[in-house]
């Protein structure tokens, strides 16, 4: 790869172009300016420098006629952009050093950014770091999505309960989208279907106008930048004017009102319970935008339907956009006159679709009747492709079924590839839900373990050992991650080793300062800081962590002076507003830091905190500064997880179960390197078939059954001591996700985690392998996996040249 990491501009010019946009695009003045204005001027000096490389990778992917990916996803997890553009470009220093030449804090300037959180957890920020490295890598490709007018819900704690309110990201101006009116489409919903001289017409009861909104996305040094373009919702016709000389208001704005409601809110359920008409609509809207501009851009180059797949590579992240396969197929037969058969073989050949799940409540599925109210058309279609698949297989299994549409089943079959997101979901893909399927079509499921954008995820988010990494093995590192491994030649190195160390504490530092400033919250910096950050589910266990707080709590209080290892349990997350017991789990676990925080027999070895509103920006704080790292998912569960891959990255060993990607890891660092616990995948399957296996678990514990106790009896909730009895209860008697098989191995693990982190420099020594050897974690690889499995797409960078030269 070309490499030319030289800024080609001074700082001094730098602040000129900052002031400059102060003056021209703010209308402000230095003395006037506040920090808002500050960080406006400086987004834009950065835009500018985005969009020459934009421009030369849209010339060079229009000149090569080759494949273009698009990336079709309900969710972007962005967060901020300053600094991820900064970086690319290779103006991080310049940009920080300009900002102090005018007199601002550089740091400050970039917090001001509000997270672009158009998502709810891992899914969303993986397709975020799949920009990042579709840039890098130069790949010409489209990221598709939806321009929610409010991102996931902001948290706040009432007395420790979950609240929610409205996240307003969009009431200042998103400096980093261009507006593009000339580009909207018409959505229909509705209506019916009828034939005329031998014609299938849909007569659309309803339609709505989705306009385009693009956002640059440059990769690493500036070489390559793609688009995102997200989708936003408007009427056909702004006003009704009739209502309103009439003099009814309400019904004058009525059609504004209904359309912009499609693209109004991202639906802040996470792997829970979906299936409201309204999210079939946003998945029907951002999907058919997405497909005819795509198609616009095919027909526009003089392409030949016929060899559609030959140019366009559509990923489906997930089934949310699985009605790309039918809307694909209603264009080709319906508006360009192609066979049944054709039309579901070309749009195949353009389809891939990406399984993130195994839990059933998160598989999607419509009810019938809603689906042929909404998307009539489509039902039929359904029905064409459901009488193909059954005429070319000796399958029994139905997309339509039971008064259902399943919308995993119509992805499979309309997709020329399915992928699972680490080496055992997709085997468990294989052996469990689409196992028929996988009969049907061997060969058509395979793998691509998930990964995560290093620039970001270290270079970015972590200066301290960045530097350190640079001094010892180079700086080649930010795009070719494998090059961590040579590390591994300094762990045994003291020096190093007490530099590693050095980095970690000066991590460790800035969490206590920020979270001191934020919440008023001081941490002991030498104690071990022990994250848990993920969506709150009953799956990812954040209670049987909870649990193993409480146990150590009394074993402490028990024995006070035997040496134990201080601790700071931080728990970080959101529950989606109607997951009850999600936000039972939440409320017990402030409840219990109430009392336990304020203990003073334990209080120099054991806190709990939750810092509200977790988000992306605070994940780019917490995991530097975090020496434990929880994965403790029942196995099985977790598709993948790809926090796992940023703590490790970060120097954090992990504590875990043998789930999703955390037995890639664990085979990388080393299994000296990973606390392992808990059942297997196959363990968990056998354990249920046992009756009363909870209760059954809690008697064999009486550690476990002590604390269950405690929670039951109200000791964390004094002035409402029947708070839990259902939490506790419904432990005892369903635990269908094992905390109570799994506790003693946990509560033991964790004891053998706390000596080891008493041998500081064994402790770090551990550390520093583990970033030493999780390169292959790099989304970097992901992409080249997709590109060269699924989508059969060339990088154009090497045609490029270096950023010098389009500069
Ligand atoms: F249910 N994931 C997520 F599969 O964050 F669609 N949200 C979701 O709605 C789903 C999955 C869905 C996560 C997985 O839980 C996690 O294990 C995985 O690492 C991540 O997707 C990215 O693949």
């Amino acid at each position: 790869m070309s490499k030319s990491s030289v800024p080609t501009i001074s700082v001094s010019d730098f602040s000129a172009d900052i002031l400059r946009h102060l003056k021209q695009s703010l209308g402000k003045d230095a003395r006037h300016a506040s920090l808002y204005d500050w960080r406006m001027s400086l987004s834009l000096a950065l835009r500018d420098h985005v969009v020459d490389p934009w421009f030369e990778s849209t010339r060079k992917t229009y000149e090569a006629r080759g494949k273009r990916v698009y990336y079709l996803s309900m969710e972007f997890l962005i967060g901020r952009l300053i600094e991820d553009v900064a970086v690319n470009l290779g103006f991080d220093a310049i940009a920080a050093q300009a900002m102090q030449s005018l007199g601002q804090d550089y740091a400050e300037v970039v917090a001001n950014e509000p997270d672009a959180a158009l998502g709810n957890g891992g899914l969303g920020r993986l397709a975020a770091c799949f920009m990042d490295s579709l840039s890098t890598l130069g790949i010409p490709a489209y990221g598709y999505g939806i321009r929610y007018e409010h991102g996931l819900f902001e948290q706040h704690f009432e007395d420790g309960a979950q609240m929610e309110t409205a996240e307003t990201w969009l009431a200042q101006r998103h400096v980093w989208e261009f507006e593009r009116p000339e580009v909207s489409y018409p959505i229909h919903f509705g209506g019916d279907v009828v034939e005329e001289m031998g014609k299938t017409i849909w007569r659309a009861g309803e339609t709505v106008m989705a306009s385009a909104y693009d956002t640059p996305v440059v990769g690493w040094q500036g070489r390559w930048a793609n688009t995102l373009r997200l989708w936003a919702a408007t009427p056909t016709t702004a006003f009704d004017l009739e209502s309103f000389n009439r003099g009814d208001y309400m019904a004058a704005s009525a059609p504004e009102a209904l359309a912009r409601t499609i693209s109004r809110v991202l639906y802040p359920d996470d792997t829970t319970d979906i299936g409201k008409e309204l999210r079939l609509k946003q998945e029907y809207f951002f999907t058919s935008a997405s497909i005819q501009d795509l198609l616009r851009r095919f027909l526009s180059e003089g392409g030949d339907l016929r060899a559609l797949p030959d140019h366009v590579a559509i990923q489906l992240n997930d089934t949310h956009p699985a009605i790309a396969g039918p809307e694909l197929v209603r264009i080709l037969m319906d508006d360009h006159g192609f066979e049944v058969a054709q039309a579901i073989s070309t749009a195949r050949g353009c389809l891939a679709y990406t399984n993130h799940t195994l839990l059933p409540e998160a598989l999607e599925r419509w009810p019938e009747d809603l689906f042929i109210r909404v998307l009539p058309r489509h039902h039929r279609i359904i029905q064409l492709i459901e009488a193909a698949h059954l005429a070319a297989t000796t399958s029994d299994i139905r997309i339509l079924e039971h008064g259902e549409v399943k919308m995993g089943e119509l992805a499979f079959i309309m997709a020329h590839h399915v992928n699972g997101v680490s080496a055992l979901h997709s085997d468990l893909v294989k052996e469990t839900v689409f196992s028929d399927l996988h009969a049907d079509y061997p060969g058509r499921i395979i793998n691509q373990t998930n990964g995560i954008t290093p620039r970001r995820w270290l270079y970015s988010c972590n200066p301290p050992l960045r530097n350190l990494i640079n001094e010892t093995i180079g700086t080649g590192w930010p795009d070719d991650l494998q090059q961590l491994d040579g590390l591994s030649d300094h762990v045994g190195d003291a020096g190093f080793i007490e530099k590693f160390q050095v980095a970690k504490d000066a991590n460790k530092a800035r969490l206590c300062d920020w979270l001191h400033k934020r919440d008023g919250v001081s941490l002991d910096p030498h104690a071990m800081f022990d994250v848990q950050i993920k969506r709150i589910h009953e799956y990812k266990r954040q209670l049987m962590n909870l649990l193993e707080t409480v146990a150590l709590w009394n074993e402490i209080r028990e024995n006070p002076n035997a040496g134990w290892t201080p601790r700071v349990k931080i728990f970080g997350g959101k529950a989606a507003p109607g997951y009850v017991v999600a936000k039972e789990i939440i409320h017990l676990i402030n409840d219990a830091a109430t009392i336990i925080n304020a203990d003073p027999v334990t209080r120099d070895y054991l806190q709990i905190v939750y810092p509200e509103n977790y988000n992306v920006s605070m994940a780019e704080i917490l995991i530097p500064a975090t020496d434990l790292s929880e994965q403790i998912s029942t196995a099985g569960k977790e598709a993948s997880g790809t926090g796992n891959m940023k703590f490790a990255l970060n120097g954090a060993p992990t504590i875990g179960t043998l789930d999703g990607a955390n037995v890639e890891i664990r085979d990388c660092v080393g299994a000296d390197n990973f606390f392992l616990f808990g059942l297997t995948a196959a363990q968990v399957t056998e354990r249920r078939s046992v009756p009363e296996y909870a209760r059954r678990a809690v008697e064999a514990s009486p550690r476990l059954a002590r604390v269950l106790k405690q929670i039951e009896s109200g000791v964390f909730s004094p002035s409402d001591k029947a708070r839990y009895h259902g939490l506790v209860q419904g432990l005892m008697n369903h635990d269908y996700f094992l905390v109570t098989c799994d506790f003693d191995s946990y509560f033991d693990t964790q004891r053998i985690v706390d000596k080891a982190f008493a041998d500081q420099p064994s402790w770090t020594r551990m550390a520093a392998l583990n970033t030493a050897r999780v390169g292959w974690f790099s989304s970097d690889r992901t992409i080249s996996g997709y590109a060269r499995d699924i989508w059969k797409t060339p990088s154009l960078i090497a045609s490029m040249g270096s950023r010098k030269d389009v500069a």
